[in-house]
């Protein structure tokens, strides 16, 4: 048996300082026992304060990072992160199709939280048009699930109506991930819609803290890496969010403003 171990591919931009995008994703893959490797989309200037520069890779250095991994190496899972513009989503989802790289968790990577945008405006259409109809499980926090769906959100029940939409557009399973953005709420809800039909939802309580930077990046990371790791759908989301809340609720104490995630948490999976 060769190239058996599980390994997995983060499709993404590079955070200079650690907290989101490839790092983050190369973190949780390490933390959740799998192989990781990253095909780099972009790469940004940020910090704690914000995103202050960005760099999208050329489409011929993309379109070789798939060959040299897709000769080599056994990929079973792999996930999107930052994709900058409608040429790279073109050129991701053309290379989803050329190789087999197992099933597609696509983090429709739009805005941070702190109001940085790393998707151009004009590449939602292509987004929805050529990797939506791709994915095995899309997870849009509350503002991605409006503007691709254009409905509003205000309770469960519209997130329900917006995952059955983007399952509409070709998504197999689809995460709305709740709202946080409230320090009176008490919990943050997040809705389920399984490709058989069957939905459910996920409470946390709330946790009141500004170091949540790359936590949906951890997210479909830890859903990618469990995937490939032969959990079923329904499990490998519910074991993501559990290790995204640890990883929110031990802060630690890096840069002066929105910190990172935990990447490093204590946590059995
Ligand atoms: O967390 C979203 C994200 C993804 N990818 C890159 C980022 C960020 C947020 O800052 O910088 C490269």
């Amino acid at each position: 048996m060769t190239n058996q171990f599980p390994q997995v591919l983060t499709i993404a931009g590079s955070d200079c300082d650690g907290s989101a995008g490839m790092q983050a994703d190369m973190n949780t893959f390490q933390r959740c026992g799998v192989y990781g490797m990253s095909v780099l989309t972009a790469a940004v200037a940020g910090n704690s304060y914000g995103i202050f520069a960005s760099q999208p890779m050329p489409v011929d250095f993309i379109n070789k990072q798939f060959s040299v991994l897709a000769d080599d190496f056994a990929i079973k899972a792999c996930k999107t992160g930052m994709l900058t513009d409608a040429i790279t989503i073109e050129t991701v989802a053309q290379n989803y199709q050329k190789y087999d790289l197992g099933p597609l968790v696509l983090d429709p990577v739009i805005i941070t939280k702190h109001g940085d945008m790393l998707l151009q405006e004009d590449a939602y259409e292509t987004l929805k048009a050529q990797l939506i109809p791709q994915a095995t499980v899309l997870t849009p926090n509350y503002f991605e699930a409006i503007k691709l769906t254009g409905i509003q959100i205000e309770s469960t029940d519209d997130a329900l109506k917006a995952a059955q939409i983007l399952q509409t557009m070709g998504a197999k399973n689809v995460m709305v991930k709740g709202r946080h953005n409230d320090i009176t709420q008490e919990e943050v809800t997040d809705l389920v819609l399984l490709e058989d039909g069957t939905s459910f939802t996920l409470s946390e309580p709330f946790v009141n803290t500004t170091h949540i930077n790359g936590t949906g990046d951890l997210l479909s990371a830890c859903i990618a890496a469990e995937l490939a790791k032969g959990t079923n759908t329904g499990a490998a989301i519910r074991q993501a969010k559990k290790f995204v809340t640890a990883a929110i609720t031990n802060q630690i104490d890096v840069g002066h403003k929105f910190g990172p995630a935990n990447h490093l948490v204590e946590y059995n999976f």
